[in-house]
């Protein structure tokens, strides 16, 4: 083989052994989620507490999302827009509980719900609020909406009501633009809820992507976003 194929080949093993390794070592245990086109199936019925990668793996024929959802119907995370073929990682830090999975393909309706448990001691718990912001969603804005003296360290309850006539969410990015949690996607006239702790200053950023039926566009492009600072403790 020649010098530079070599020099190739030791490059790319190296490379792959550091993704491996990058994907590894921040998840204590590391299952899969395989979505089909009408399921949505963990390889782990049980897992214990910790951080917990789950490598999503899209089979179904559309684009898909998969969410992990506390008991209480609360988003604690989700990964979206990962087309056919392709995986994706979403890596938590779960204490034990009940939990559920909703893998989504074509990321609309209700899609394919399954089920794990969290057992042992560890993971994060679920801070408790130090406050409840109630506000509105309708199409396509949130109403009453105030967030102008949140402050770092804060952990606050969203609980949204959507009075519109279309499902609407309110996905919270952090000044990196990283989903940090959301309410999930909330029927007409149903009140979702999301419990986010802000760790950093910065400029925060909430939206609605949930895509509207009669123009084919995100609620975000029809204004359903804003954003607010959360100031240096
Ligand atoms: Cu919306």
């Amino acid at each position: 083989m020649p010098r530079h194929n070599r020099l190739l080949t030791s490059v790319l093993v190296a490379l792959t052994l550091s993704a491996v390794a990058c994907s590894t070592d921040s998840a204590d245990t590391v299952t899969s989620v395989r979505g089909t086109d009408d399921g949505c199936l963990i390889a782990d019925s049980e897992l214990p507490a910790g951080r917990i990668e789950f490598g999503f793996v899209n089979e179904a024929s559309d684009v898909n999302e998969l969410y992990v959802l506390r008991e209480n119907g609360d988003v604690v995370n989700e990964v979206e827009n990962v087309t056919t073929g392709t995986q994706r990682s979403l890596t938590l830090d779960l204490s034990a509980g009940e939990y559920r999975l909703v893998c989504k393909p074509g990321q609309v309706g209700e899609g394919f719900a399954s089920t794990f448990t969290v057992v042992g001691a560890g993971g994060e718990e679920v801070a408790d609020a130090d406050r409840t912001i109630e506000f509105e969603a309708v199409d396509f804005t949130y109403n009453d909406l105030d967030l102008s003296d949140v402050v770092v360290g804060e952990t606050i309850r969203f609980e949204m009501t959507n009075r519109g006539g279309q499902d609407h969410e309110f996905e919270v990015l952090d000044p990196r633009g990283e989903g940090i949690g959301e309410v999930g996607a909330t029927k007409p006239g149903a009140v979702g809820g999301a419990t986010i702790t802000f760790t950093e200053p910065g400029t925060y950023t909430y939206v609605c992507v949930l895509i509207d039926p009669a123009t084919d566009k995100e609620h975000v492009e029809l204004g359903m976003t804003g954003s607010f600072q959360v100031p240096a403790a």
